[in-house]
């Protein structure tokens, strides 16, 4: 050992004598031993490994690595192995924060709740003007309710209850189970007896009756718009015409028309524009400074809809050519 270290000093030293000679007129003797120490601290000796660290900023720095070689030695073969090594630190940026999502110098037909964005549900409406009921109705009772001309609150048709007797009810019943939490109106219109003969409203209840488990009734000759709210999970919404066991008056009947939801944050048209805050190589400690990385968007897309981005120049807001009418949800850029 005292041989072979006795070498690798001189090895270095014979190196130093040739560095520092062709660099002479550049160094005085305080630079010689710093690089004297950098070289020493640098030399791996032979037959034994050293990891080297490369880093991804600023593009792909390496440590510089140095090999005693014994006088008299020479290298044959030099193994390399590469792992991949997990960043400290992240450096990606993402949108997460309230501010983010708030910052935005298009906002149109967007829900931004601080933590996502999503596009704003649009308004949920019936009128009947299509002279039939669509699968999300479902009709009970002893007569069924019907769509008519000839008396109508708005447009040109209108639901009507059927006609029934005494201690009878025809049930009109909407399934409203995949809308979300909302408030909703109606116009209703009423002809029967005051105070026993019943048009009867009842949210997610289909059971209730003209005396009990109803959300609101109207008896006698009147009409109006009625407004309510519902949660997220209501099922059903009801209108009933019911009749006590006696006494029939004016028309006996009921009739509603424009039902109306309105999803809770606002209703939009299915579409929406955000733009995020500037992002990308130039800004600090949004990504690396660097001219390229991945952008990935934790999106969820129906599949009744359709989802589409562009990627803008922060400096123009002119659209990147190749970046528009974009549907995928990650990107080498
Ligand atoms: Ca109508
Ligand atoms: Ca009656």
């Amino acid at each position: 050992m005292g041989s072979a270290a006795g070498g690798k000093v001189l090895a270095i030293t014979m190196l130093l004598i040739f560095a520092i000679s062709t660099q002479i007129s550049y160094f005085d003797n305080h630079d010689r031993q710093i690089i004297d120490e950098i070289i020493v601290n640098q030399a791996t000796p032979l037959g034994q490994s050293t990891t080297v660290s490369i880093g991804s900023y600023p593009d792909g720095a390496v440590e510089k690595v140095s090999v005693a070689v014994p006088d008299g030695q020479v290298v044959q073969t030099m193994s390399v192995d590469m792992e991949p090594s997990s960043l400290s630190t992240s450096t990606a940026y993402s949108f997460t924060d309230a501010s983010d999502f708030s910052r935005s110098t298009s906002f149109n037909g967007v829900n931004v709740n601080t933590s996502s964005l999503s596009l704003l549900p649009q308004e949920w409406s019936w009128d009947f003007e299509s002279g039939s009921f669509g699968p999300e109705w479902s009709l009970g009772g002893v007569s069924n309710w019907l769509i008519q001309t000839t008396n109508v609150l708005s447009g040109s048709q209108t639901a009507k209850a059927g006609t029934i007797s005494s201690n009878q009810e025809t049930t009109l019943t909407l399934d409203v189970s995949t809308i979300p939490a909302g408030s909703g109106e109606f116009l209703y219109q009423v002809s029967s007896e005051s105070g026993f003969d019943y048009l009867v409203f009842c949210i997610d209840n289909p059971t209730c009756t003209r005396s009990s488990g109803f959300d609101q009734r109207w008896a006698g000759v009147t009409s109006g718009t009625h407004t309510f709210t519902m949660g997220a999970n209501v099922q059903t919404l009801t209108w009933k015409y019911a009749k006590d066991g006696s006494v029939n008056s004016g028309s006996d009947t009921a009739w509603i028309d424009d039902i109306t939801i309105t999803p809770t944050g606002g209703a939009g048209n299915g579409i929406g524009t955000w733009v995020s805050p500037a992002f990308g190589p130039s800004l600090t400690g949004q990504g690396e400074p660097r001219s390229y990385g991945f952008m990935y968007m934790d999106a969820f897309v129906p599949v009744d809809s359709k989802f589409e981005w562009n990627l803008l120049d922060a400096s123009n807001n002119h659209i990147l050519p190749g970046f528009s009418g974009l549907t995928v949800t990650e990107m080498d850029l």
